[in-house]
């Protein structure tokens, strides 16, 4: 039986969102890594798939494309299991919380990940976008600490907010010469309480390496390259 296709690499977060969320719901799709560093997303093959050539892509089995990872998401949850508490449908609070927090995540994603694309493109450290996001994870911080031993949208069920901003936060893990978990104890105990949830989903230790590959690749930049 024919499969969806992904498109991804394990190093991009947005792709790890997809695989995650896809593993929670136990969907079986074929895995096409897209090596960008070989540029293999610009060939006409790709781009006639995907004109904005990005990662994550995914092609379902009628031929439906999908892009932004986010997306991708909400239309396996709805399309494979629209009864998922990671995206309920009869929870209207819940559900525009998840909205919400999707919202803030693409927009902090730029801003938390500034540190480690500098780094990995060569690109001067941008000191005041570095003091905004650490301002705004204080805010998130002390907004946590009325979500204790709860997830991010203040229920006790993981849902697709937390998988999505997990990854996003990843960048905190990779970029540890900018940010200090311990300087955010909330952050830290709902991020390691996702961690903890998504570990059944990474029996092949995916997530885990794509971090320790990604802290790798920045400690070379930062050692031969001109930044920082
Ligand atoms: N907002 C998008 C971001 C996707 C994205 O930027 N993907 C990167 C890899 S992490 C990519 O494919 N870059 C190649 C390019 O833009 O040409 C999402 O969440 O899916």
């Amino acid at each position: 039986m024919a499969k969806p296709v992904l498109y991804y690499m394990p190093v991009s977060s947005p792709c790890r969102t997809v695989i995650a969320i896809a593993r929670m719901l136990d969907i079986d799709m074929e895995m096409k890594v897209m090596n960008l560093f070989e540029k293999e997303h610009l060939s006409p093959e790709f781009v006639q798939i995907n004109p904005f050539h990005r990662i994550p892509t995914f092609v379902d089995v009628d031929g439906f494309v999908m892009d932004e990872s986010r997306a991708i998401c909400m239309y396996l949850i709805q399309s494979r299991q629209p009864d998922s508490s990671l995206y309920p449908r009869d929870d209207l609070k819940i559900r525009s919380q998840i909205d919400r927090w999707i919202q803030f995540d693409i927009g902090f994603y730029p801003t938390i990940s500034m540190p480690v694309y500098s780094a990995l493109f060569d690109r001067p450290l941008d000191q005041s976008q570095l003091d905004r996001a650490k301002e705004t994870l204080k805010i998130l911080n002390d907004v946590m600490a009325g979500f204790y031993g709860r997830f991010i949208t203040g229920s006790e069920q993981i849902t697709l907010a937390d998988v999505t901003m997990y990854f996003t936060f990843n960048m905190m893990e990779i970029a540890s010469d900018y940010y200090d978990f311990d300087d955010y104890p909330h952050l830290k105990t709902w991020y390691q309480r996702v961690m903890e949830s998504l570990k059944p989903y990474d029996s092949d230790g995916m997530f885990v390496e794509a971090i320790e590959t990604m802290k790798q690749y920045v400690r070379q930049k930062k050692a031969t390259g001109t930044s920082n």
